[in-house]
Order: C-alpha cells, then structure tokens, then sequence
C-alpha cells in the first residue's frame, strides 16, 4: 500500500509559535511519527509539505495511479482552496483531513473545509497523533 501525506503552508513552523493551538512538538516530530506508522504497518508513505496551493494540487495530481490513499492537512488552504477539493475529485482516491488543532472551537472562517466536502473522514483536535489515526483508518480499509 502506498500513502501520501500532505500538508499545507505553515506546517512546517510547528513548535516554534502557538504552543497553546498546536503544541509543542515540531514538523520533524510529525516525520518522525509517519515514519514510525509507516514501519509500523509495513507500507510506504512519502510525505509532502509546501506553501504553495498550486503545488499541493500538482501533488495531488502526479498521486493518480500512484497512491492508495491520501492524507491531507491543507492547513489554512483548507478554509479557502476550492483548487485543492478540485485536485482531490479529480484523482479520485482515498483521501482523509487531518487537523491538529480543534478547529470547530475556534474563530468562525474555519468552520468551513473545502477538501474536507470530498475527504471520507476528518479527524480534528487531536494533535500529531490525528496523521497516526488517518494512516490507520486507510490501512485498515483499503490495504
Ligand atoms: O489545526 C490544523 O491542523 C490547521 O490545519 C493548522 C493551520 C490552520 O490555518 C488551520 O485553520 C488549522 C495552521 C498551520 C500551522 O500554523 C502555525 C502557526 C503558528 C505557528 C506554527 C504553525
């Protein structure tokens, strides 16, 4: 089984602000984690991070063919990124949003998540350890 992981702008700050939303353990902790769930599970998982929206849906893009599963934090492109919910019916492959804050208990603009309209599950407030979950949740239905 083969995984991609996405995350959108700013991901890769984690640790260092916010400890309060986010917590306090950094992207290279979130590495670590998917690595470990990749072993794990005995499947291969890249990982994918950028700041940019048209790169994110040209990864999703190239994932046609490629990839069994998707696991997508868009980050703020969430709230906004019809291009993204575009890039994903497109490919049409399996795909959960993880959040690692709670975004349903905070300010009202991300209240809304454009790819969560076509990702089959959204697992939110759980910190690093949502990427954990969505990993598992596609393993255990489609590998
Ligand atoms: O809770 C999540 O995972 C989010 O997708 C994180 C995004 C935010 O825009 C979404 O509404 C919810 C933000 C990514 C990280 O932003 C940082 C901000 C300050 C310090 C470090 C990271």
């Amino acid at each position: 089984m083969k995984l991609l992981v996405l995350n959108g702008p700013n991901i890769n700050m984690l640790g260092i602000r916010e400890p309060g939303i986010y917590g306090t353990q950094t992207f290279a902790d979130l590495l670590s984690l998917i690595e470990d769930t990749a072993k794990e599970y005995c499947i291969h998982i890249e990982q994918y991070q950028s700041n940019h929206e048209g790169d994110l849906v040209d990864k999703i893009q190239a994932a046609y063919g490629k990839f069994n599963g998707i696991v997508i934090n868009p980050a703020a492109y969430t709230h906004t990124s019809v291009a993204i919910l575009d890039a994903l019916k497109a490919v049409g492959i399996p795909a959960v949003e993880v959040h690692i804050s709670n975004v349903d208990v905070r300010e009202s603009f991300r209240q809304i998540s454009y790819a969560g309209l076509y990702c089959e599950k959204t697992i939110k407030g759980q910190g690093l350890d949502g990427y954990r979950q969505a990993i598992a949740y596609l393993v255990e239905k489609y590998a």
